[in-house]
């Protein structure tokens, strides 16, 4: 098995003698720090520099590494910085006002989606699982789909996912979702962006799920909360080497004041700078002691400096850090050093050693893996302190970091003070903590977590151990003597007839009622309709055709030998139904848009025109207060696709079957047909070597799958006439 990991860019740039040089960055210290047997390719855009031509001359061993994907450079820009970084990066880092969606830029987007996807596909084999990553690539996995990958695909998103109210504002809002739901698994820093996109699945595209997985186009997607982490011993190695000494001894001797409060962030908006640099020129100025006495270094690593925002934003910090300044600076004291610039590993790695307290203040980001380098870097004898942003997806795994809001000026003021006098015992006891944490939570098992529960979820194929059925081999699938009368159970909506968006408008088409007197006609053949209909319907349906109908799933059933309906209801429903009816009138009253369904042997709440994420709220909270309230008592409470329902427990398809199979003096060959879950009791309650066949999609216990439109044509072959 292979991994193909693919993400916007590849982890290295090349240098002017063409030499790779790894790059920094999240998603980078990330993956490079897993640890794994499996062969890795990974693939992305082609380093500035690189041509084809090139790539083509460089070592074999890269070349299998590696797959460079090559774009044209006007369309590169206007995917990444018109679309990932002028779109994505601003709404899911909630900065509404600096969106600017343009739909030329969108179709840039589509299309290096698509030709990423063309790239993968070809060096794609059975076997390999592919890992997508982050806001970039977005359509990957069903492009993927598309072109007839049938493997795994998992995808990381390394930003938050923002709350439903804000990804609504995205025009292209249902083809982000339906791109990523190509995957099999998609994974997040933090539970609360999984809830945000599982409340965006709901409004955008009604889509129920239960934070674990969700039911897409018959096939599984799995959900799950993986928050990134770092190679702890790469860090921890390193920190030890002589070239770390050095670089700590050369800032260690131009260290003239007492403490040192670090930054490291690319200068981007969503790392707070300002509101760090607001936050610790407040210190300075509630505290003339700390003056000359405590210095920032912040080191702002350029980003996307060809995007106007980031160019403002870089222009009004370093007012901001002038200002600062002017006002508290000193011979010998610079209160704010800011480098603009990326320093190498290990000159980082002495910074982490030589700082008193890491100082994040990001208005969100989706994980800040700074802060866990920074942890694992310090020495247990004397180690620093870190003031975390809250709006951080490391708030989460950090318990012992001190939490500060970054929009709370005086609260971050006050943090740092707190991290500056703190003694040394607690500090060494919440380094502790969260060292150790971090020792069992290395890169390598964020990516074993997130593969292990890849490799859980269902492929297509697997959904398929349920196998096509051809309707002109049933007969012999089915087996068992011929002279055995047939018995047919088969359910209406969904299997008979389509499903219609109004229930009422799904009547039996006269050709259909055609085709079933000609089965009828046949002999040792007899076809029962289970279905979760009421009587009424059903008999207006069938008419006089010899068929035994089973409504409301079971409770009732009319055998048309004796030509009468008969209950299969032995226990007391006046027991339950009059509360659940009360409660459910109660949810119809405040749920606009939905209704209660009153029928013989259950009570049903349905609400397909309500408003998707209130309704779901409220159903939640129905079924729990249906569950409590009628505890003990014959009834059954089921969560249907947009409906409560509470059923007398014999009401119940499987219940049905087995009872009726019960009556029976002679043996039968036994076949049951149905779409839904509640076709599955059917199924289960039939003797060992019956037919059972899934109509459809979705996940099914059943031996065989076909279409509704050839449920007809099997009745047929089944009775021993052809469909024509
Ligand atoms: C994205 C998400 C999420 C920084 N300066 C230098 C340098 N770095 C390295 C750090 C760290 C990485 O870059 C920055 O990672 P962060 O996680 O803090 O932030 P983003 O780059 O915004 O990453 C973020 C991450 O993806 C992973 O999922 O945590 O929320 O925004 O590793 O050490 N490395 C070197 N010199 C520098 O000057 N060598």
């Amino acid at each position: 098995m292979r991994w193909i990991i693919v993400s916007n860019r590849l982890p290295f740039s090349l240098n002017a003698a063409g030499e790779m040089v790894p790059s920094s960055g999240g998603l980078v210290t990330a993956l490079s720090g897993v640890q794994t047997d499996a062969a890795q390719i990974w693939a992305g855009m082609a380093p500035t520099g690189l041509t084809e031509a090139a790539w083509a001359a460089r070592p074999a061993a890269e070349r299998q590494a590696y797959q460079p994907v090559f774009v044209n450079e006007a369309l590169y820009d206007a995917y990444y910085n018109g679309m990932a970084n002028d779109v994505f990066w601003p709404l899911f880092h909630y900065e509404g006002s600096l969106i600017r969606f343009e739909a030329a830029n969108w179709a840039a987007y589509q299309a290096v989606n698509q030709q990423v996807a063309e790239a993968v596909a070809a060096i794609y084999q059975p076997g390999d699982v592919i890992w997508v990553h982050d806001f970039h690539l977005f359509l990957l996995p069903q492009l993927l789909r598309d072109l007839g990958v049938t493997g795994r695909i998992g995808f990381f998103l390394h930003i938050p996912f923002p709350s439903s109210e804000l990804f609504r504002q995205l025009p292209v809002r249902q083809e982000i979702l339906t791109g990523l739901l190509g995957a099999d698994l998609i994974g997040f820093h933090d539970y609360a962006y999984l809830r945000h996109f599982c409340n965006t699945l709901l409004n955008v595209l009604d889509l129920d799920s239960n934070m674990l997985s969700l039911s897409w186009q018959g096939r599984e997607v799995r959900l799950g909360v993986y928050p990134a982490s770092i190679d702890v011993g790469h860090f921890q190695q390193e920190a030890a080497t002589a070239l770390t000494h050095t670089h700590y001894a050369r800032y260690r001797a131009v260290k003239t004041y007492r403490h040192l409060i670090l930054g490291v962030d690319r200068l981007d908006y969503s790392k707070g700078l300002g509101l760090k640099l607001q936050a610790f020129a407040q210190l300075l100025a509630q505290h003339p002691e700390l003056r000359g006495q405590v210095s920032l270094l912040q080191l702002a690593v350029p980003t996307r400096q060809d995007v106007p925002a980031y160019q403002d934003l870089r222009a009004a910090f370093e007012r901001q850090v002038g200002e600062i300044n002017g006002a508290y600076s000193q011979p010998n004291y610079v209160p704010v050093q800011y480098m603009y610039t990326s320093v190498a590993f290990h000159e980082l790695l002495a910074l982490y050693q030589l700082a008193d307290v890491l100082l994040v203040t990001s208005r969100r980001d989706g994980m800040n893996l700074v802060a866990l380098e920074y942890i694992v870097s310090q020495a247990a004898e004397n180690p620093g302190v870190v003031v975390l942003s809250e709006f951080t997806g490391a708030s989460s795994m950090l318990s012992h970091a001190l939490i500060t809001n970054p929009w709370d000026i005086a609260q971050t003021a006050e943090r740092l003070q707190q991290a500056l006098e703190m003694p040394l015992a607690e500090r060494q006891q919440r380094q502790q903590v969260m060292a150790a944490f971090l020792s069992q939570y290395t890169a390598s098992d964020w990516a074993a977590n997130f593969m292990r529960d890849l490799n859980l979820s269902h492929l297509p194929a697997a959904v398929q151990k349920t196998r096509q059925l051809k309707p002109s081999a049933a007969l012999q699938q089915l087996g068992g003597d011929q002279q055995t009368p047939l018995l047919l159970f088969v359910d209406y909506d969904g299997t008979l007839v389509p499903i219609c968006e109004r229930p009422e408008d799904a009547v039996l088409p006269t050709a259909s009622r055609g085709l079933l007197a000609r089965i009828l006609q046949q002999p040792n053949i007899e076809l029962v309709v289970v279905s979760g209909r009421d009587a009424a319907f059903l008999q207006a349906q069938f008419g006089d055709l010899p068929v035994t109908l089973a409504a409301e799933h079971g409770a009732t059933y009319y055998d048309p030998r004796r030509g009468e309906w008969q209950s299969q209801i032995w226990s007391q429903i006046d027991s339950w139904y009059p509360s659940a009816e009360a409660m459910m009138a109660d949810y119809s009253r405040r749920v606009p848009g939905s209704h209660v369904e009153r029928k013989q042997a259950a009570v049903a709440w349905h609400y397909r025109q309500s408003p998707p994420e209130f309704a779901h709220y409220q159903a939640h909270k129905l079924k729990e207060d249906l569950e409590v309230g009628l505890s003990n008592l014959p009834v059954t409470v089921i969560s249907g696709k947009k409906v409560i329902e509470a059923r007398a427990v014999e009401a119940n398809k499987g219940y049905f079957v087995r009872n009726y199979l019960d009556q029976l003096a002679a043996p039968r060959r036994c076949v049951a047909i149905g779409d839904d879950t509640t076709d599955e009791d059917m199924m289960q309650a039939l003797p060992p070597g019956s037919l059972t066949v899934k109509v459809g999609e979705g996940p099914s216990q059943a031996r065989w799958r076909l279409a509704q439109t050839e449920v007809l044509p099997l009745l047929l072959q089944l009775a021993g006439l052809s469909a024509d």
